[in-house]
This record gives structure tokens, C-alpha cells and sequence, in this order.
């Protein structure tokens, strides 16, 4: 059963490399504000979780650099998860937000839909 989620987890990640999405070309103005929506968000993650994959195709979609968090093997990035986010499931979004909480956000769609609405506008600029 090892061996068996072993393979599939390496075709996931074959299949992702050979799927990317072209990201879009943003000028110097679009990469700092992609930047900075990038620093406000964290992805918890497993690296062969394909729903996580669909968020991290997502991202390079919008040209968004999302900083991402192995939740499977890094444990002090586990504990934040279920600390923060109150069970480990994956993926995962942490929002910083400007009253300085955190917000965390599972289901893949909702997190594609939200990283959607916040870097559409830059790219659309
Ligand atoms: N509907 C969820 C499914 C996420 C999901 O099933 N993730 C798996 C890893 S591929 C997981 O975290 N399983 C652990 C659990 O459910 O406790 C989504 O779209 O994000």
C-alpha cells in the first residue's frame, strides 16, 4: 500500500510539472503588488495531495510566487496547522490579515476563489 501511494504520489508530481500553466507577464508595479499579496498568505500543504496541486496551478496561473508549508513532513509547520487551523487537512490557506489575525482557510476551491479575487485586479491593472 506504501509502495502503491508512493508511485502515485510521483505521477502527481510528473503530471503537475508537465501541466504548469504559462503565468502571466506582469510588469515591475504587478510584481510588487504580487509580491505583497504573496506575503500575506501561506499554503499548508502535502506535496503530492492533488488538490493541493490544484491550488499550487492555480497560483502560477495568477503569477502569484505563494509561499508554501509541508504539513506532512515539516512538524513544526503540522503543529501550525492544527493549532491555527484546528485539524490537519490539506490544503490549507493562513491569511494574514490587517488587524493582524490569522484566517484559515480550507477547501481548495474556496482558496483558489479567494486567490482569484485578490490577484485578478493586479493583473487586470
Ligand atoms: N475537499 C477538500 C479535500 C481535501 C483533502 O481530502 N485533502 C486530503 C489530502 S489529499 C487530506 O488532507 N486528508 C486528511 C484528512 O482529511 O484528514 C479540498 O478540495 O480541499
Amino acid at each position: 500500500m506504501g509502495v502503491i501511494r508512493w508511485i502515485l504520489g510521483k505521477i502527481i508530481l510528473v503530471v503537475e510539472s508537465l501541466t504548469q500553466p504559462k503565468s502571466p507577464q506582469l510588469n515591475a508595479a504587478q510584481k510588487q503588488a504580487m509580491d505583497t499579496l504573496a506575503q500575506q498568505v501561506t499554503l499548508y500543504q502535502f506535496a503530492a495531495c492533488p488538490f493541493c496541486v490544484k491550488v499550487r496551478q492555480a497560483s502560477r496561473k495568477l503569477g502569484l510566487p505563494l509561499q508554501t508549508k509541508d504539513a506532512k513532513r515539516n512538524m513544526d509547520a503540522r503543529k501550525e496547522l492544527e493549532q491555527g487551523g484546528g485539524r490537519i487537512k490539506v490544503p490549507c490557506l493562513r491569511i494574514q490579515q490587517a488587524n493582524g489575525e490569522a484566517r484559515w482557510m480550507y477547501e481548495s476551491d474556496d482558496i483558489i476563489a479567494y486567490l482569484n479575487k485578490q490577484a485578478t485586479p493586479i493583473i487586470e491593472k
